[in-house]
């Protein structure tokens, strides 16, 4: 059974999760608003995995006899001035995602329980690949600068992204 603190503490991931999802999916509308459909697609496929990240933790919780408690979801900033303050954000808001999740990792490791420890490994290396893959779109950004040739060669190749849910039904 779950301790009372990581039991507190998995149910704030799981709000973390779900509020990660509502940010990108504002993060997709406003890309959508801008006429970057594949940047729409990519960061919706992004708020589909933050959803499935969260309720494997919520099922989690249940199956080590945990109590779910469902805080509220903060509202996600809504407006962006362009593609690279969005992916600035995402890489800022991962990396805040990467320190929670350390957090939960080491007091698993400090309760000695095992078996959260290795659960929260799958989340470790999950973000060290999200840190990643964010970074990488930030330098192309960065090469792309102003132009728009470019830009829409980039918003081609995020079209192609598939959202694959890394946790299927048991
Ligand atoms: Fe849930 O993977 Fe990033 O935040």
């Amino acid at each position: 059974m779950l301790s009372e603190k990581l039991t507190e503490v998995l149910n704030n991931q799981v709000n973390a999760e779900y509020a990660s999802a509502y940010l990108y999916l504002a993060m997709s509308a406003a890309a959508d608003g801008m006429g970057l459909k594949g940047t729409a697609n990519w960061l919706f496929a992004q708020a589909q995995e933050e959803m499935a990240h969260g309720t494997n933790i919520y099922q989690y919780i249940l199956e080590r006899g945990g109590v779910p408690t469902f805080p509220a979801i903060e509202k996600p900033q809504a407006s962006f001035t362009d593609v690279s303050e969005i992916f600035e954000m995402v890489l800022a808001h991962e990396k805040k995602v990467t320190k929670a999740i350390n957090v939960i990792a080491t007091l698993a490791m400090q309760e000695l329980d095992h078996a959260c420890y290795q659960f929260m490994m799958w989340y470790v290396n999950e973000q060290v690949e999200e840190e990643a893959s964010v970074s990488e779109v930030l330098d192309k950004l960065k090469f792309i600068g102003d132009n728009k040739g470019m830009l829409l060669a980039l918003d081609n190749e995020l079209a192609t992204r598939v959202f694959v849910n890394p946790f299927p039904a048991k």
